[in-house]
């Protein structure tokens, strides 16, 4: 049996490339001529640990293959994004073009899989769509469930077989029939529901992280008000058996824990009070950190410069995709024109584009950057920054929103 994978993005792409090392004939549809190239090439577009050997292997013996068409196939993996709209509603529209690209081409009995992060609802959203688009067809003739992807953006080739898998199907044996495929390498435990319960799951995940940091983060600014440290202060509280309180830092970034949880918001809005407060608090965290590096550079006098160490959106990774460090880069460049900002970010090796045209803005060394810095700023806890001495720091004024250097 042929399985055909909609989206050779993040996940899609590992996705594929190991089902296909797993001797499961599989196509890859993707609507960029370019990554389709580079994936039958056997190259990845983006940076994951351990997926081009996978890859590579998958290609060479020709069980992997990519294509700009959507393929005729047994079974279809849906693994496009879901962005939001300006209300922080979910954008369906890459899921619905995935839906009508997969209708096409059903002849009955497929199992059509939405692995895209979605809000409740989008599953029978999608198969409505295709069954609107097959009039030939009736629900019995296709199997539709919801398989949400949770692996670590940096650990995917190893989450991807480890992780325990939610299947929600709009039937029982929709979801039998998705757990078959997913057995094909998954390891980790299958856990059978309906498609709503297992979008909603999904997106509690992160709401449930997106809400400890929030909490995290409002103790940082409470305690910055009190004069307390805040890492001291959680590694007190952490002592006790029943608390856990996840860290403090620039804001909440990344493509997941930053979208999902408005899709609960959106869906339940007149009940979704703690969560919708819990995004509030973490995308307002970078403004609070650029009042802080603000008022140090006024004390600086005539024409500070400021280290600004990390761009990425978390810790060793080179992904600057919904950065909080990268938003207070760029606003800092746009509001103190009179400063020089010395950006370190080791893991890229040129400016983003927001930044580019910058003129006060250069990507530059650690050791240049501290060298000459009125005021550093730690924005990312990445390793190479751990090892900073105090002496490096010499007399700067140092504002350490990851807690790091304590
Ligand atoms: N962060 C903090 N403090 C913390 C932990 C994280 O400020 O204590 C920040 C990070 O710096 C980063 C953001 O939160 O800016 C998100 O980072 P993350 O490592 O928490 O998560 P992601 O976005 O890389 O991946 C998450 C994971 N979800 C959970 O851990 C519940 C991953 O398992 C999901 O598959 C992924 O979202 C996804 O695709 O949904």
């Amino acid at each position: 049996s042929t399985v055909g994978v909609i989206g050779l993005g993040y996940i899609g792409l590992p996705t594929a490339a190991i089902l296909a090392d797993h001797g499961v004939r599989t196509i890859g549809m993707d609507v960029s001529e370019r990554n389709v190239a580079a994936v039958n090439n056997g190259e990845v577009p983006f940076v994951e640990p351990g997926l081009r050997e996978v890859l590579e292997r998958a290609v060479n013996s020709g069980t992997l293959t990519a294509s700009t068409e959507t393929p005729v196939a047994d079974a279809y993996i849906v693994a496009v994004p879901t962005p939001f709209t300006e209300t922080h509603a979910a954008d369906l529209s890459y899921i619905e073009a995935a839906a009508d690209g997969i209708a096409a081409k059903l002849t009955g009995g497929e199992l059509i899989i939405l692995e895209s992060t979605s809000p409740p609802g989008a599953t029978e959203h999608m198969a409505a769509r295709i069954l609107a688009a097959r009039p030939d067809l009736t629900a019995e003739d296709i199997l539709v469930a919801h398989c949400p992807e949770r692996v670590l953006p940096g650990k995917i080739m190893e989450e991807m077989i480890t992780n325990d898998r939610i299947i929600g199907g709009l039937t029982r044996e929709a979801a039998e029939a998705a757990r078959d495929l997913y057995s094909a390498f998954c390891k980790g435990e299958f856990l059978l529901t309906d498609a709503k319960t297992a979008e909603m799951a999904k997106l509690t995940e992160n709401s449930f992280r997106d809400v400890n940091i929030a909490f995290a983060n409002e103790l940082s600014v409470i305690s910055h008000k009190l004069g307390i440290d805040v890492w001291e202060l959680i590694e007190l509280a952490n002592h006790h058996p029943r608390v856990n309180i996840l860290q403090p830092g620039p804001g909440v970034g990344g493509h997941c824990i930053a979208v999902d949880p408005w899709f609960i918001v959106d869906a339940a809005p007149e009940q979704a009070n703690l969560i919708r407060t819990a995004r509030q608090t973490n995308d307002a965290k970078p403004e609070w950190v650029l009042g802080r590096i603000e008022q140090a550079l006024e004390a600086a006098g005539e024409n500070p410069s400021v280290a600004l160490l990390g761009l990425a959106f978390k810790a060793n990774i080179d992904d600057l995709r919904e950065s909080p460090s990268l938003q207070i880069a760029e606003t800092l460049a746009q509001r103190a024109p009179g400063a020089e900002i010395l950006a370190v970010e080791p893991n890229i090796e040129q400016l983003p584009a927001v930044l580019e045209n910058s003129a006060n803005v250069t990507l530059t060394s650690v050791e240049d950057a501290l060298e000459a810095a009125d005021v550093v700023v730690l924005l990312v806890d990445h390793a190479a920054f751990k090892a900073i001495t105090t002496a490096q720091l010499g007399t700067a004024t140092v504002i350490d929103t990851r807690g790091i250097w304590r």
